[in-house]
Formats: C-alpha cells, structure tokens, sequence
C-alpha cells in the first residue's frame, strides 16, 4: 500500500483481507464506515458467511467535526495503539485486542466489539449495567497505578511519558476543556436561550481560579499514563462486558482527569434525563441508579488502588509516611470532583456536546437539562478543593436536580 492517504471502502477491505488470523483467504468481505466519532474514519470489516469481523480505524489529518481547516497529528494513531496494548496488559478483558498498527497509513487494526453497544446510547435507552462499576474501577485502579511512579520503575517511567507526549491532542483539552468556555471564544457552541448562563461562566472569577488551577494540573502533573478522553462515548458495554476503547487522547497526566471524565458523563446523563424517561417514577429511579454507580466507582477505585499499592508499590516513603496514602486519595478524589465539573461545563457551551442532552427534542426540557448541567458543573469545580468524600460529589448533584 502507498503511502498515507484516507481509505475507501474497497482498500479497506483489501488490508483487511491480509489478517489470514481472521479471514479465510478468498473470503467474500463486506465494508461499512460507521465512525460517528469527531476524528476519525471507522470502517468494520466483516465475512458474513463466517460470521468473522474486525475494526479498521483511521486518523485523519484533520479533526473530522470542524472540517480540514484544523488540521491534527496523524501521531495520535501511533499513541492509540500504544496505549491500548498497555492498557490491554494491565487491565485483561477491559480493551480491544489490537491486530495491527500501520503507522505509514495511521491505522489500527483491532478487535470488533459491534456485539456491545456505545455506553451514552445505553444509558440514554435507560440501560443498566450492573458490572459497569466493577468493570471501570479495576480498569482505572490498574491503568493508573502501574503506570504511576508508585507502581513502576520511577526511571523506565520518566521513559514512557516520553513515549506519550501529545501535543497536539493535549492543546485541543486545553482550549476545549480549560479555556474557551470561559471567554467568549469563537469555538463555543450553545442555545441562545441559556446565553445568560454562558455570560456568567465568562465573569465568574472564583471559577476561574478552580479552572486555571485544575488547568495548571492537566498541564504540568505527569501523575500517570490517562486515556485523556474517557467519556461515555469512549465505552463499549453490554451486561457482562465493559470494553474501553479510543485513547488517541493519552498522555501523562493527573489521574482524577480520568476518573472525573467517567463521573462528569453519568452526571450528564442525569442531568438529561425526565425527556428519556417515562414518568417522574422512572426519572428518579434512574437517577437513582447514576447516583449508585458513581458511588460505587469511587468506593471501589479506591479499594482497588490502595490494595494495588500495599501489594506492588515501589515507592518506599509513600508507603511508609504516616498519613500519605490517605492524603494522596483524598487529593486525587478532589482533582476527580474538579475535573468532572470541567467535563460537564465544556459540553454544555464549548465546541463539543454530548446526545444525551442535545438530542432532547424539546426546548424547553433541553434548557432545564443545561442549566442542571451547569449547576452541578459549576459548583463541583467550585468545592473540588473542599471535597472530603465522593458523598459531597453526591450531595452536590441530588440538591441541584431538586431545586
Ligand atoms: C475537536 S475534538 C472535540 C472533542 O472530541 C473528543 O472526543 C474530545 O473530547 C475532544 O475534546
Ligand atoms: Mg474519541
């Protein structure tokens, strides 16, 4: 094959075709580009007289969801691939097994996962999933720790966050997430009718204080390798299978961005829902629910991690330091309660929303479900720093959804 250019469907097929692990030669393949992402070509390939199939992913010199006028590192498929073999070894069955990296094409070829659905859509269908929070605590406890300086070389470490500088996806976190929706930038998207609420992000300085603090922590702390983008639409789910998927974002970073990133998406949902559900009844069922498993998250992260560090820790005064451990949590549960806030504001007014709330067909209800959004956004930035236990995370979200 030459060199990069996007494929079609056809050449497509045609690499494919070569993973003779997968295909019988001479099968008949059938190509469909289903990527609905904001970056990148997705084809799946399938033989469906076998019943065989895989994923062919992608990048695009350019972000797919503005158009070729931004263009982005094809870097990022090498740092994808990369990181889903790592995170593949450290958290078994919790990632797609990658087949194949083609770095001249930017192209990964990987496990197809079509017999699971896109977690935002379960949860937006009123899904639940009651291994989700067992399924992603062991998958954060175990990506975060071994890749930190408590749980591996500190020297081989200081290596491997070479290996994962990203720039250019970094920047795009950076503006996106820490920046734009507190100006009036030009990338911000929202309704009108929540203007006023965009107005008061963009003069709230006791907000900006948090943010630019929380900002400086996603710039400068090289805490552990994150997936840097683990939304809901980053999760592959069914019942008895979670399977995470898409860290073209990764990078060295604080470890509450990611946990933060899984909380902010659940609260984004229960802020959403009332249109997705039946009646009242079935609305705080729900959030019920959401409110349960974030619980849950947090408890069992924390669990998971503090017995990952007593059993493999290398770090020796960490382990030893009368009140560390305990410290260490509660910082990290704070950056998680900061960087979810940020998560729930940057969907509501940046360049990038979530279906849960923009496909609520009705104005009125989509309005309600923003300015909930921003409530509970807002004030989680606001008391990170405050936080002792993920019940004032909890706290925060029940009183803004009752008044
Ligand atoms: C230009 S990319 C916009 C967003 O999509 C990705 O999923 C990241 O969340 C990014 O911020
Ligand atoms: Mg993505």
């Amino acid at each position: 094959m030459s060199a990069y250019h996007p494929l079609n469907e056809q050449e497509a097929i045609e690499i494919a075709r070569g993973l003779e692990s997968i295909f019988t030669p001479g099968a008949h393949l059938v190509s469909r580009e289903i990527g609905d992402g904001n970056l990148n070509l997705v084809f799946h390939i399938s033989d469906p007289k076998e019943g065989s199939s895989l994923i062919l992913k992608q990048a695009l010199p350019y972000a797919k969801v503005v158009g070729e006028s931004w263009p982005l590192t094809l870097d990022r498929a090498r740092i994808e691939s990369e990181a889903l073999i790592q995170q593949g070894k450290l958290a078994p069955g919790l990632v797609p097994t990658v087949y194949k990296y083609d770095p001249e094409l930017a192209l990964t070829i990987m496990q197809d996962l079509s017999d699971h659905v896109i977690m935002r859509r379960g949860l937006i269908e009123s899904g639940r999933y009651p291994l989700f929070a067992e399924h992603i605590s062991t998958f954060l406890a175990n990506t975060l720790f071994f890749t930190s300086d408590l749980g591996m070389n500190q020297q081989s470490k200081k290596l491997r966050v070479r290996e994962f500088i990203n720039p250019e996806l970094c920047k795009i976190t950076e503006d996106l997430i820490f920046d734009h929706p507190y100006t009036d930038a030009d990338t911000n998207s929202f309704d009108e009718a929540i203007r006023d609420e965009a107005e008061a992000l963009w003069n709230d300085g006791e907000l900006h204080l948090e943010v630019a603090l929380l900002r400086e922590k996603f710039l400068t702390q090289a805490q552990a390798l994150l997936h840097g983008d683990l939304h809901t639409g980053s999760i592959f789910i069914k019942p008895d299978s979670t399977q995470v998927i898409d860290p073209e974002f990764a990078y060295y970073g604080p470890m509450g961005f990611d946990i933060g990133a899984v909380i902010a998406n659940l609260l984004l949902n229960f802020a959403a829902r009332g249109h997705w559900d039946s009646d009242e009844t079935a609305r705080q069922e729900y959030r019920s629910y959401l409110i349960e498993t974030i619980r849950e998250i947090w408890i069992k992260f924390d669990a998971k991690f503090r017995s990952l560090w007593e059993k493999n820790g290398v770090d020796r005064i960490s382990m030893t330091a009368p009140g560390y451990k305990d410290n260490y949590m509660n910082r990290l549960l704070q950056d998680t309660v900061g960087y979810a806030g940020s998560k729930m504001v940057r969907r509501i007014v940046g360049l990038a929303h979530v279906a849960d709330i923009d496909q609520i067909p009705d104005p009125a209800a989509r309005e309600h479900a923003q300015r909930l959004a921003l409530s509970i956004g807002k004030e989680l930035i606001k008391r990170n720093r405050k936080t002792a236990a993920i019940e004032d995370l909890i706290e925060v979200a029940q009183s803004a959804a009752a008044s």
